[in-house]
């Protein structure tokens, strides 16, 4: 991952099976310009493509997860800029992404940040985490996914009190009381994203394709009815069965060792 970005840093860490993604624009609270958006979605599908990683751990530097789109880039668009420009629906690409994503999020995660968060797989919260979505404060509205997905997190009394006021945050503790996140790391920032990558690291050993196809069938939960997705489980559940992990997992079990997984 030599690859140079202008607003973030990647990496591979545990021995090579984590992508680590840092925002990296510190002095705006890594907000989200089109630049950064291009740079995120050109490093998550290029670690998605990699053979070796298994997971993506996505964090922020400084003291912001990410605070939101970026205003100063935004404040002068007209509506037809919106609508024509690619930029709110390419933030979707990031749901196209098949590998596990964790983000750490330790600081402000407003606005576009929450909603990066959102898509992201599992959230763990540092201590100084905070999750909110002040987009109307600015005369606008969440436009990344935030007033459809955080419903379906916290419940739609909360997030339309999140939403309508702006000013409702969650810190980390009610984020993950409210099952936002899942749950609370204490410490600093490095012990979170060691914790993060631990995860990732976990996630990472285990056989690919059974992870991707897990991750395609939890994730279809939320685009369909429950008849229908225990329709899908039950068919994604019968693909494992063409895997050589899945052979090799049941076979280690039972004469009681680890599994060697070949990633087929
Ligand atoms: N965009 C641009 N710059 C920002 C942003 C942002 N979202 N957030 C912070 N900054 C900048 C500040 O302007 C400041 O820069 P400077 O030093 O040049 O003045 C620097 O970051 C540090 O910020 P503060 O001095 O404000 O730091 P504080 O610790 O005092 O406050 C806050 C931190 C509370 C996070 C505060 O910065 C804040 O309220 N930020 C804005 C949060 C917000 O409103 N986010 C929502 C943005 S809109 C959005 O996300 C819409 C998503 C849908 C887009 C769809 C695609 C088109």
């Amino acid at each position: 991952f030599s690859k140079k970005y202008r607003c973030i840093e990647v990496s591979a860490v545990e021995q090579g099976t984590v992508g680590l993604i840092s925002l990296n624009r510190p002095d705006v609270l890594n907000a989200l310009s089109e630049d950064l958006m291009h740079d995120l979605i050109d490093a998550l599908q290029g670690l998605d493509a990699s053979q070796e990683i298994g997971a993506i751990v996505l964090t922020g530097k400084g003291k912001a997860f990410a605070a939101g789109a970026d205003i100063k880039e935004l404040k002068d668009k007209d509506i037809v800029s919106i609508f024509m420009s690619p930029f709110p629906s390419k933030w979707n690409d990031i749901m196209k992404i098949k590998k596990p994503i964790i983000a750490a999020v330790n600081g402000y995660a407003l606005g576009g940040g929450c909603e990066v968060a959102l898509m992201c797989d599992i959230i763990l919260a540092g201590e100084k985490a905070v999750f909110g979505q002040p987009e109307l404060k600015l005369g606008t509205i969440p436009g990344m996914g935030g007033t459809q997905r955080l419903i379906r997190e916290v419940g739609k009394s909360r997030a339309m009190e999140m939403i309508l006021t702006g000013s409702y945050f969650l810190d980390a503790q009610e984020a993950c009381q409210r099952g936002l996140a899942s749950r609370v790391v204490a410490g600093s920032n490095a012990d979170l994203i060691n914790e993060a990558i631990s995860v990732a690291g976990k996630i990472a050993k285990q056989s690919r394709p059974a992870v991707i196809i897990a991750k395609a069938a939890v994730n279809s939960a939320y685009e369909t009815s429950l008849q229908e997705g225990l329709k899908q489980e039950k068919a994604l559940f019968g693909a494992t069965f063409a895997l050589a992990d899945r052979k090799e997992g049941m076979s280690a079990f039972i004469e009681k060792r680890e599994p060697q997984f070949v990633h087929k």
